[in-house]
């Protein structure tokens, strides 16, 4: 099979293992409401975005040291490099620590400690703070004025989180500072909101790729003007699947979008909750889907598209 050369799309929290939870609340004594590792599993199952949400930001109270983060972000770059990805912008949700009394220092430096030492594990990366939508956009913004004043070395910008309650414009003022920083501009939209938060993310946050955006196919107009203007889509099947946006496997519009001439790229998402990383995302749509190896040809082709590097990167990778 043709194996995945770059990862899009990718929650660094969202690798969090269970048995690294453990490991992690018994280092830094932290009581967790499991009683083992059997009934920690037995929660992964989930309903829709929010109850997957619940999971997730509870479970990172075990996340407490630059140490913790650096260890997180290693134990991704080693399991990436062993699906074959050889190129990962990595997603961190910055205001899940800060809003839990871990400086903003601390979180940044245990990542890019860790992602500086990728070349070592043969890959290249780079990182994406994303901001969560479940909190204002003056947090937002507040954030990414303490990010730029550390220093971060920060390849971009996103918005994650629920879709339901907020509205992009929010997040404008901070978008705003990101791109005039000459920072990169993604969001999550058309997971669980409409395609017209699609739309939004691209008149209003002016973003160059679209994470998941499965929903866009709801909307042929929409669906003619991201194939026109090739924004990438970061699409995640597993966790489509999981979350409940699609109802099986079968049921995903993968092949479709390829279909519409979108330039889509299959992603893990948040691997640890939703039952495989790029490697087996890719087996079972190639499967399930029976992409062929055209296709996976331009699922990989599309990625090295996407990715943000620069040229002589870029030409290696493809
Ligand atoms: C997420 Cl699957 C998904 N959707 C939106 N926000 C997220 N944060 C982590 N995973
Ligand atoms: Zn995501």
């Amino acid at each position: 099979m043709q194996m995945p050369a770059v990862e899009l799309h990718v929650h660094l929290e969202g690798t969090l293992e269970p048995e690294m939870i453990l490991a992690l609340a018994e280092r830094n004594r932290v009581e967790l409401p499991y009683a083992d590792l059997d009934d920690l599993r037995s929660r992964y199952s989930f309903v829709d975005l929010q109850s997957f949400l619940d999971l997730y930001y509870a479970n990172m109270a075990v996340l407490r040291t630059a140490e913790d983060f650096h260890d997180l972000t290693t134990a991704y770059l080693l399991r990436a490099r062993d699906a074959g990805v050889r190129h990962a912008e990595v997603f961190l949700d910055v205001q899940a620590h800060t809003g839990r009394g871990i400086p903003a220092a601390e979180v940044v430096d245990g990542v890019t400690s860790a992602l500086a030492r990728s070349g070592e594990h043969g890959l290249t990366s780079g990182l994406i703070v994303t901001f969560l939508r479940h909190l204002p956009g003056a947090d937002a913004l507040a954030t990414l004025r303490e990010l730029l004043a550390l220093d971060a070395p920060l390849l971009g910008v996103g918005l994650c989180s629920t879709e339901l309650t907020s509205h992009a414009s929010e997040f404008a003022p901070a978008f705003d500072l990101a791109r005039a920083s000459g920072l990169h501009v993604v969001a999550h939209a058309g997971e669980e909101g409409p395609p017209q938060n699609v739309v939004d993310a691209l008149d209003i946050l002016h973003v160059e790729r679209v994470d998941h955006g499965v929903r866009a196919m709801e909307d042929p107009a929409l669906v003619a003007r991201l194939a026109r203007d090739r924004v990438p889509l970061t699409v995640c099947p597993l966790s489509n699947v999981r979350l409940r946006v699609v109802d099986t496997l079968a049921d995903h519009p993968l092949r479709a979008m390829l279909d519409a001439g979108l330039v889509v790229t299959v992603n893990s998402d948040d691997p640890a909750y939703f039952g495989g990383y790029l490697d087996e995302n890719l087996r079972q749509v190639a499967q399930t889907l029976d992409l062929g190896p055209d296709e996976l040809h331009t699922l990989a082709r599309n990625g090295v598209e996407a990715a943000f590097v620069d040229d002589a990167r870029r030409a290696e990778l493809g």
